[in-house]
């Protein structure tokens, strides 16, 4: 029977109405164009338009196995002997509506119910896709085929990992439930199954054993859908009107144990798990099987029907039990079986990794083991890190390290497989801190000075620091290979100039650091104005002392001036040399002027003397009358013979005579 005469049977129940035949087409068609027969929908399947394929080239015999359909909403069909198994299957299409994963999520009474519906009679909240890998393996058991649908609802997620070999008639559920940080509500997970055997939707429940049932399924003409409990034991089941689980769990409530032996009823199962609050990552793993082959007969040594094993015996506790299935922590081989404890998980990848903060970083943990590990960590992440279990056997920690989270983490990560011991690795993350330049970003050199200026870093690692900027003559950029620099040197003639530079700092640990960085080189100081001048006894004279450079000089001198003449720093660049000298003290004095800015100048002051008389001119005796100039004297000298000159005689001391014999007095 093909899926579309399927999807065409009758199925009436409280909770959706299904879609007469001649309304099929018409769905495809009116998905796009809504040609008017929406009306005679109650409602509609919604399309998956990510729904994955494993064994897309099975399904079609009765050998090749089963062709299992995934949507993004953890919603599961299969297809076996091109024939769908759960209702709702077309493996192009709409996924089933009653079938996958759903959520209570609350105290019982008052919680909220998530579920891959998008479109339902009944109040469940959609789940959120949250990613789909692509289908791996190659289906062998050594490499089964395998896919991870994770979804999202009300802060958890839920990671569904599905394992298939060809050509079992049963494949592997894996669920990972990820609580929020601090999670304090108690969550229930059902797994719902509206079954659909041979062509038709009615069927009896079975149970094995009868007393609390590890096996759960639908029977009809041999055909038969279960779940199987695997190795976390479902707090409740069901097995009855395919429409009850929901009817069940759409305020949260649990699942009754029904089991409805009634070959007429439209039958559906489900299973359910609950955790009281729970704080970290839990998984577990379940079957699905669906086959045809008559009733499965534990104990007879032939592996049937959904069966994963038989050892010939009904005994429980030898790695296969008595209803035929593999033991948790054991793997069985051959017909019949021989079972040996499975080996215990362990951690294949490093253990140790770098990041670096404000980066986006990833690693990726592995496991080898014969279930799939769950992976955690009780340890403290740096903050923007987490260590998500990819629903595997591998998990990733990723995220980008927070400011302030620099160091050594001594982190512990277990891989659990339910088959003891688990695998506790000792791992070390690093979390490094690129280079950053802590030094000011300009220095001011000068031309023929000497100057220096320190680069320094900071970061996990000792950064090299260079550049390739083109330096002026003379500088040069040294690392000192402790995470400073020094920018050093004489500028040479010719380089003041503004220089833009680059610095970069390098320690391995990216990004680089680069710092634009302004050089100033300043012009060589220099005194500009002359280096002598005459001022002449008697008269004020002034003069200015001139300067070039950055920054501006103050001047001065250190040699003794004669009396009357300073030097005064005009605090400009410039200082004026001025004053009067005394009569006398007309002379050449040698001046050392400074500039603060480093120039120095040997300045010559020549003070100029005059004569200050106009006479004498005669040699003799007598009287001679001499004028002095300068300041308004008028003086008479009063021959005398007894004097040769007049040496130590009046004042001013200085006067001379060297002509003749004269006495005189100085008067005025
Ligand atoms: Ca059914
Ligand atoms: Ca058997
Ligand atoms: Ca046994």
């Amino acid at each position: 029977m093909t899926n579309i005469n399927r999807l065409g049977s009758a199925h009436h129940g409280p909770l959706q109405r299904r879609r007469p035949w001649n309304t099929i087409v018409a769905y495809w068609v009116g998905l796009v164009m809504w040609l008017g027969t929406s009306a005679a929908w109650a409602q509609f399947l919604p399309l998956d338009p990510t729904q994955m394929v494993i064994n897309a080239a099975g399904g079609q015999t009765a050998v090749d196995g089963l062709r299992i359909h995934l949507g993004n909403l953890g919603g599961i069909q299969v297809v076996r002997a091109a024939a769908g198994q759960y209702y709702g299957d077309t493996p192009t299409g709409p996924q089933g509506v009653n079938n996958g994963f759903f959520m209570a999520v609350g105290p019982a009474g008052s919680s909220t119910v998530y579920g891959p519906q998008l479109d339902i009679a009944w109040t469940a909240t959609a789940w959120t896709p949250v990613s789909q890998t692509p289908v791996t393996g190659q289906g062998t058991a050594a490499d089964p085929y395998q896919a991870v649908t994770t979804v999202a609802a009300g802060g958890f997620r839920l990671l569904q990992t599905v394992r298939y070999v060809v050509p079992n008639v049963y494949f592997e559920v894996r669920l990972t439930l990820v609580p929020p940080a601090g999670n304090t509500q108690n969550v229930r997970i059902y797994h719902w199954i509206d079954t659909y055997l041979a062509g038709g939707d009615f069927g009896s429940a079975f149970w094995q054993p009868t007393t609390n049932p590890t096996v759960v399924g639908v029977e009809k003409s041999g055909q038969y859908d279960v779940l199987i409990q695997g190795n976390r034991a479902w707090n409740a089941y069901f097995s009855g009107r395919y429409y009850r689980p929901g009817a069940l769990m759409e305020l949260g409530g649990a699942l009754d144990n029904t089991l409805d032996v009634d070959p007429s009823t439209d039958n559906g199962i489900a299973a359910q798990w609950d955790f009281a609050a729970p704080s970290s990552p839990v998984t577990w793993t379940y079957r699905l099987a669906t086959g045809q082959s008559g009733a499965s007969t534990s104990g007879d040594g032939v592996i049937s029907g959904y069966e994963s094993c038989d050892d010939g015996n009904t005994n429980n506790n030898d790695g296969c039990s008595s209803i035929g299935q593999v033991e948790v922590g054991y793997t069985c081989v051959g017909t019949p079986s021989v079972c040996s404890v499975a080996a215990p998980p362990t951690i294949t990848s490093a253990n140790v990794t770098t990041f670096t903060v404000g980066a986006a970083s990833t690693f990726s943990v592995t496991t080898s083991s014969a279930q799939i590990a769950a992976i955690t960590t009780a340890s403290t992440l740096p903050a923007g890190i987490t260590l998500v279990d990819n629903g595997n056997g591998t998990a990733t920690l990723s995220g980008t390290p927070a400011s302030g989270t620099a160091g050594t983490y001594p982190l512990t990560v277990t891989a659990s497989s339910g088959v003891s011991p688990n695998a506790d690795q000792s791992f070390t993350l690093s979390v490094n801190q690129a280079p950053a330049i802590t030094s000011a970003n300009a220095t001011t050199f000068t031309v023929g000075t000497a100057g220096a200026f320190t680069i320094t870093t900071s970061g996990t690692s000792t950064a090299a620091i260079s550049t390739a900027s083109p330096l002026p003559s003379g500088i040069t950029l040294v690392d000192n290979g402790n995470g400073t620099a020094m920018l050093a040197g004489t500028p040479a003639a010719g380089m003041a100039g503004t220089y833009p530079l680059t610095i970069t700092a390098n320690s391995g640990v990216l990004p680089n650091a680069n710092q634009n960085f302004t050089l100033l080189v300043n012009p060589a100081p220099a005194i500009t104005s002359a280096n002598a001048t005459t001022f002449t006894v008697g008269t004020a004279g002034t003069f200015t002392v001139t300067t070039s450079g950055t920054p501006i000089a103050a001047i001065s001198t250190a040699s003794p001036l004669p009396p009357g003449i300073t030097l005064v720093d005009n605090g400009n660049g410039t200082a004026t040399l001025s004053g009067t000298a005394a009569y006398g003290l007309g002379g050449v004095y040698t001046l050392a002027i400074t500039a603060t800015n480093g120039a120095s100048q040997t300045f010559t002051l020549t003070i100029a003397s005059v004569t200050r008389f106009s006479s004498p001119t005669a040699t003799g005796t007598g009287t001679a009358t001499a004028q002095i100039t300068g300041g308004g004297l008028a003086c008479t000298f009063l021959g005398d013979a007894a004097f040769i000159n007049a040496s130590g005689v009046g004042t001013p001391v200085p006067l001379q005579f060297p002509h003749g014999l004269f006495s005189f007095t100085l008067r005025g």
